[in-house]
């Protein structure tokens, strides 16, 4: 039986990987930080078999501790302050815990591994996000990074320093760039999120308008169920190495407005969505676009939720909450 940790198994990548990896056989360790965290629950809910340990990806002594525990074969790290207009207000934190917290999860792999650096794989949540003026169309493996937002230059220390650590100590470890990935687990700060959320609620009559920030930026979104997938057939490479991992297709908010009120028989939103500067950001990343050809021809992976069924599923998940809610 191999065994996984997963740091950030909290969020919503880490529920479905862990899913993915107890419906493999594996046995799954997930870090959890802070006292009595409030969203230990979810995980004891959601992914039962899941084992708990606490730690914190910026306490390298606790990292080293949880590995003695888990004695992983596969480590998957995402945890990360993943939430980009935040990292304005909170850019050292950004940095500590985005950034230099991916250097101290792979110090605490090499230290573990000791002197067989070939028993534990580490896999890296990088991010689009790198991307952010974007120098090629699509963007692919070898694209220049040109980070926008504090929490995109913290992603790239940790995307050179995973690069860094296969280069110098031969560790098998991966980068997966994933691009913009969703689901009804989706938390209600990101925008697909926000609007299904406020589109389920203005079509219960809960709600009058949403406010957002840019209409025209345009992202690459997949669903999140998917993605884990990839970052799990790059841990069973011979080799590792850095992915893409998109659709191939872009759309703007304004498209995603269109599916989402669409779904719930409104057509005409524009008198629903209010411009708001507050949610305008220092830096925009205007557009993203993936090129999965690595993935697809190494990895045998392809993404199986296109953008409209994922919107449609995301506001219908929406909705039946919202009813439960309002004891409909
Ligand atoms: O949903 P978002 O907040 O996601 P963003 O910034 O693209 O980042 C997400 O994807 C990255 C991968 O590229 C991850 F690394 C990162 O952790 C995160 O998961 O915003 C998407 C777009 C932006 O252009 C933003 O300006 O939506 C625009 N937007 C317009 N109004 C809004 C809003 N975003 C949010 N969150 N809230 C708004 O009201």
């Amino acid at each position: 039986m191999k065994r996984a940790l997963i740091t950030g198994v909290t969020g919503q990548d880490g529920l479905y990987l862990s899913e993915l990896l107890l419906s493999k056989g594996y046995e799954v360790y997930g870090l959890i930080r802070g006292q009595n965290n409030p969203k230990a629950e979810l995980v004891r809910r959601t992914v039962p078999g899941v084992k708990l340990l606490t730690g914190d990806i910026t306490d390298l002594a606790s990292l080293i501790r949880a590995f003695g525990e888990a004695q992983p074969d596969e480590v998957y790290n995402l945890g990360a302050i993943s939430f980009v207009a935040y990292s304005w207000e909170n850019a050292k934190l950004t940095s500590d815990v985005t950034g230099q917290g991916v250097l101290n999860v792979l110090e605490a792999t090499r230290l573990y591994a000791g002197d067989d650096i070939s028993k534990v794989r580490f896999y890296q949540a990088s991010s689009s996000e790198m991307f952010g003026k974007v120098q090629d169309v699509p963007q692919r493996e070898t694209t220049l990074l040109w980070p926008r937002s504090p929490y995109g230059v913290a992603k790239v220390f940790g995307h050179y320093m995973t690069i860094n650590y296969r280069e110098s100590y031969g560790m098998h470890a991966s980068s997966g760039i994933l691009f913009n990935h969703e689901s009804p687990r989706r938390g209600p700060e990101f925008v697909t999120r926000k609007v299904t959320q406020a589109v389920a609620r203005i079509s219960l009559g809960l709600q009058d308008s949403i406010s957002l920030g840019n209409l025209d930026a345009k992202r690459d979104w997949g669903f999140a169920g998917d993605y884990v997938d990839a970052m799990w057939r790059m841990l069973q490479q011979d080799e590792a190495d850095d992915y893409v991992v998109a659709t191939g297709e872009t759309h703007s908010i304004r498209e995603l407005l269109d599916v989402a009120f669409s779904h719930v028989g409104i057509d005409d939103w524009e008198g629903k969505v209010v411009q708001d500067p507050r949610f305008f950001r220092p830096a925009e990343v205007d557009l993203l676009i993936g090129d999965p050809t690595k993935a697809r021809e190494r990895l045998d992976w392809t993404p199986k939720v296109g953008f409209l069924e994922l919107v449609r599923m995301m506001v219908e998940s929406d909705v039946a909450q919202q009813k439960e809610l309002a004891g409909r």
